[in-house]
């Protein structure tokens, strides 16, 4: 049975990781970077606002491309920045995005997925995440900075919609093994608050 996470089993999970200040979880969405782009435009979200969805059914990659998001598969979540003292160009946010993703699964399953620049994650040639970062600029205010991260976790290769399936990938097929997408979650969560909150520790290099 597919696994459907809401606050209260998000909330507790993500509750040691400082940097998460507000956490808004969805079933269904059209995708978690469009909520919280919008949201900035409204309301002031504090820095480490995050958005969770089970599924997207408008997700997007870069240029408008569509992101495959079925529901209950993968990770689907987008975070806010406020840089105030972080100077990063818009590749640089997408590199730490990119390489969280990369050491939090590395370390959590002994395997090294290559990065694909500027924003891919691939496993023997076959893609298993991407990020899409996106900077909202409204008059005035500071600049604040949308990641959105997508993993392919648990997805069978039938639950590919067919037009990607030859060359996408999830980390259950490559592993050979079920995944806890909660643990995932927290790891990379964890590696993205390290590598943006003391930079000198981890320091965005080029690839
Ligand atoms: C990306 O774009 O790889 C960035 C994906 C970011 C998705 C996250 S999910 C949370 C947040 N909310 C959103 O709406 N988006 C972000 P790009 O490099 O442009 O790759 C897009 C291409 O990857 C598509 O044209 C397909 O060929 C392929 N693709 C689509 N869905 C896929 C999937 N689930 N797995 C592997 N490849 C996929």
């Amino acid at each position: 049975m597919t696994e459907i996470f809401d606050e209260a089993i998000l909330l507790p999970a993500l509750s040691n990781c400082l940097f998460v200040k507000k956490l808004y979880v969805f079933r269904e969405i059209d995708s978690t970077n469009d909520f919280l782009k919008s949201l900035c435009l409204v309301h002031m979200p504090p820095e480490g606002t995050f958005v969770y969805a089970e599924k997207q059914t408008k997700g997007r990659g870069r240029f408008s491309r569509h992101w495959d998001s079925p529901e209950g598969k993968g990770l689907w979540f987008s975070c806010l920045f406020m840089p105030k003292t972080r100077i990063l160009n818009d590749l640089e946010w997408t590199q730490l995005g990119v390489k969280a993703c990369q050491k939090a699964i590395g370390d959590l399953y002994h395997i090294r997925l290559n990065i694909r620049w500027p924003n891919d994650l691939f496993y023997s040639e076959k893609k298993v995440g991407g990020v899409l970062t996106e900077t909202v600029r409204k008059k005035n205010a500071i600049r604040r900075v949308v990641m959105g991260i997508g993993i392919n976790v648990n997805q069978e290769e039938k639950d590919f919609d067919p037009s990607i399936r030859d060359h996408a990938i999830s980390l259950k097929i490559a592993l050979k093994q079920k995944i806890d997408r909660l643990r995932l979650l927290v790891q990379i969560v964890r590696q993205l608050e390290k590598d943006y909150l003391y930079p000198c520790e981890h320091p965005v290099k080029p690839f």
